[in-house]
């Protein structure tokens, strides 16, 4: 499976509850995302909700043709046959994860130091996400990196690069700007009740940035 980074979705339960929980993700999914990440950290499912979620999902990804990944859970990705795992730092290490998921998955790993960056580049994943960019309600003690360092990341990465954290389309701009090639979301898109604009707007802003930047010369041909 092809992997566009462009804009990367991630989901969360306290954004999805009380609601059509996977209406809001296929109108995402419309609007223009490009990865959907199933992301259950609230404590309160059990792995056999996750499992029935994710076999849902995995159906919905399937029908649009968009990579499902699944955030530290190496089992529940095998089970519902998910295109990749997402790992961070205290997770399986990633030469685990690619033995029991094999040579065809995609693995990615988080990263918050340009140090972690650069190990990174020798493990066995398909991309580095770097963050918490900006300051966001969504995560719990983000470490936060600023857009400095993450030029500095794009610099050193040698694996496409996921902006994280914060992310808006109001400063998506600044992001691409510093090198990313993608930026995963939470509540840019799954704070609003309509998904699809949300989504659509953020796809909007990122591809014209990009459009701006390739004109310029600043920025590589798809
Ligand atoms: N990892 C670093 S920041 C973050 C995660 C999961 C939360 C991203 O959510 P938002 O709402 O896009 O800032
Ligand atoms: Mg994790």
């Amino acid at each position: 499976m092809k992997l566009d980074l462009t804009l990367y979705l991630i989901t969360d339960d306290g954004y999805l509850a009380d609601r059509d929980w996977l209406k809001a993700i296929e109108n995402a999914i419309k609007g223009g995302i490009t990865v959907v990440q199933y992301r259950s950290k609230s404590g309160t499912k059990t792995t056999r909700e996750m499992y029935e979620e994710l076999l849902q999902l995995r159906e919905l990804t399937k029908k649009y043709g968009i990579p499902l990944i699944v955030n530290d859970r190496v089992d529940l990705a095998l089970a519902v046959d998910a295109d990749g795992v997402h790992i961070g730092q205290d997770d399986l290490p990633a030469e685990v994860v690619r033995k029991l998921l094999g040579e065809e998955k995609i693995i990615g790993i988080s990263t918050h130091s340009l140090e972690e960056v650069e190990k990174a580049n020798d493990l066995p994943v398909d991309y580095i996400a770097f963050g918490s960019i900006y300051r966001t309600p969504t995560k719990e003690k983000p470490i936060v990196v600023g857009v400095e360092k993450l030029k500095e990341a794009k610099k050193v990465a040698k694996k496409p690069l996921v902006a994280i954290g914060g992310i808006m389309p109001y400063n998506v701009d600044e992001v691409i700007k510093a090198g990313a090639d993608g930026v995963a979301v939470i509540s840019a898109i799954l704070g609003f009740q309509d998904t699809f604009k949300a989504a659509e707007s953020m796809k909007r802003a990122i591809e014209k940035i990009k459009r701006e930047l390739r004109l310029l010369g600043l920025l590589s041909p798809q």
